[in-house]
């Protein structure tokens, strides 16, 4: 039968809801076990509690890194209740049981997601004791209840009431299911922080355990006849989810699809964080317009400008929070989806009128190292994540004419879109504002020519623009092309075997042209 739970240990760093709940446990009888800073919060709190020393005899030592690490404590927790053996030794030993145990970890993942995080703190947020005692109580899941989340707490409680001081078996086991997937996770957080410290990254992706976990149903794939899911992520870096970068506001269950205009629309987006108000209009992965601007409005009417059609079903990033102006602009069009860091008052309200447009907030910078997967039908690819781009004093000016300071700027501007676009990739920029796309295009020159088309369907006249290339012009043809439509600056990774033509053709129309040294395809 189910055992009266007589005895709980308690031992939390996050001590979100921990009185309330020990509150009750008192009230049904519980005899409440705690470590030094969870048992000053309970006794602040008026509540009983003994220290975990009454129960070891022994003292805290050595910083807290030893606590709980103690045959009294772990020999309470593991003891088979109806094995005759383990009784006697108990007795013999002077152990008690216990029945519960309510303990959540030293926060590892958010110790070292600081970025000035120093080593010595980082394992010091290790938890040895802690996972310990959940691992103990999880395996003996048929006596002991196990808390590591102060979402159960109510469940739990209520489930005591009604089952006179016990808890179910099944409810034991989906507990102790749970504290395995927080430690293998936790475990895994600890390896990833670990192998960067080692310099053993690469090490890392030679032979890497990646798991896989269902975050999001998906009503269908790509395409309707395909099924499809959202998985979060671990590797060696640790767990990513949807969740930890984005919440849903309003509107209909994300697509397949969607999820990747997304992951295109929140990466362009990034590349302006704390940048002037920029609007970034993704279709198909691809960004069809992008701008800058000193208000939002008008950063949303100059990136739609660049192509009036392609919006359509579009997704729309911010580096703003929407205010209303920018928002009754926006909603004039039909779009899927549009992401912001937040809404203005009113806006929400305003734009939940179209009942399936669904509404992002974006909450955190999305990570720009870590590893990158694609499936093959015979394998996976792994490859590190391109996180980086050339800063302006990395830039190599190749011509005789220095860029002047206005197309500089409008270089960094474009470099950092042409990094976001499919190869090949050749853009136009004017005045912090994509002038011409050509993306995805087997051949540089055909993606030139349709960004120059492009700019002219729309009246976007390119004298005076910049012109990007996500790899370096393998002839002059290339940049002649440019040249004629009016381009006056030139950024591109340099390294073609003829890239002496090519400077040679800059120079001869007193072109600027710039070298980033680093070449971003994107497949
Ligand atoms: O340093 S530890 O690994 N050594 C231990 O023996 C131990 N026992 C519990 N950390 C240990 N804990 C952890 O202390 C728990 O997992 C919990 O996160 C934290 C609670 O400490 P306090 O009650 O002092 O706030």
């Amino acid at each position: 039968s189910d055992p009266l739970i007589k005895r709980a240990l308690v031992s939390v760093s996050d001590k979100t809801g921990i009185v309330d709940f020990c509150r009750e446990l008192v009230s049904l009888g519980v005899e409440i076990f705690s470590t030094g800073g969870t048992l000053k919060t309970l006794q602040d709190a008026g509540l009983k509690a003994a220290s975990i020393s009454t129960i070891t005899g022994f003292p805290e030592i050595m910083d807290g890194r030893v606590k709980t690490l103690h045959p009294k404590i772990h020999g309470g927790l593991l003891a088979v209740r109806n094995n005759p053996d383990h009784s006697a030794q108990a007795i013999e030993n002077g152990i008690s049981f216990i029945d519960m145990v309510v303990v959540n970890l030293y926060p590892f993942e958010a110790t070292v997601a600081k970025p000035d995080v120093s080593f010595e703190d980082a394992i010091e947020n290790i938890d040895i004791g802690g996972p310990s005692m959940l691992r103990s109580a999880a395996k003996n899941n048929e006596s002991v209840t196990v808390l590591t989340d102060s979402a159960d707490y109510a469940g739990v409680l209520a489930e005591m009431r009604a089952g006179g001081g016990a808890t179910l078996r099944s409810t034991r086991l989906r507990l102790a299911l749970k504290v395995f997937e927080l430690t293998s996770r936790y475990d895994r957080a600890i390896a990833g922080y670990l192998s960067k410290a080692a310099g053993t990254e690469v090490a890392a992706a030679e032979s890497m355990t990646v798991q896989l976990e269902k975050e999001l149903g998906m009503r269908y794939g790509e395409n309707p006849h395909q099924s499809a899911g959202f998985y979060r992520l671990t590797d060696a870096d640790g767990t990513r989810s949807f969740a930890d970068y984005f919440e849903k506001l309003h509107g209909k269950e994300l697509s397949y699809n969607n999820m990747l205009d997304i992951a295109a629309a929140g990466g362009l987006i990034e590349e302006f964080r704390g940048e002037d108000p920029s609007v970034v209009i993704i279709k198909h992965t691809n960004p069809c317009g992008v701008a800058q601007a000193p208000t939002l409005l008008e950063a949303w009417k100059r990136a739609f400008s660049t192509d009036t059609q392609a919006p359509f079903g579009g997704i729309i990033a911010f580096n703003r929070p929407l205010d209303m102006e920018t928002a009754k602009a926006v909603n004039a069009i039909f779009t899927e989806i549009l992401i912001a860091p937040a809404y203005e008052e009113g806006v929400l309200d305003m734009l939940m009128k179209k009942k399936d447009r669904r509404l992002l907030v974006q909450t955190g910078a999305l990570p720009k190292g870590g590893w990158e997967f694609k499936s093959t039908p015979f394998g996976m690819l792994v490859q590190e994540r391109d996180s980086r781009i050339a800063t302006r004093d990395e830039l190599k000016v190749v011509t005789k004419r220095q860029p002047t300071e206005e197309e500089l700027g409008d270089l960094m501007f474009a470099w950092k879109i042409c990094k976001h676009i499919k190869s090949n990739t050749i853009l136009y920029v004017r005045n912090r504002q994509t002038y011409g796309v050509g993306a995805g295009q087997m051949s540089r020159v055909d993606s030139s020519k349709i960004a120059r088309w492009k700019a002219s369907e729309v009246n976007l006249d390119l004298h005076g623009s910049v012109v990007a290339s996500d790899a370096f012009f393998p002839f002059a043809d290339g940049l002649l092309a440019a040249a004629e439509a009016g381009v006056t600056a030139v950024i591109q990774p340099g390294g073609s075997i003829r890239d002496n033509e090519v400077i040679e053709a800059a120079d001869a129309n007193n072109l600027a042209m710039v070298f980033t040294g680093m070449r971003h395809f994107k497949h």
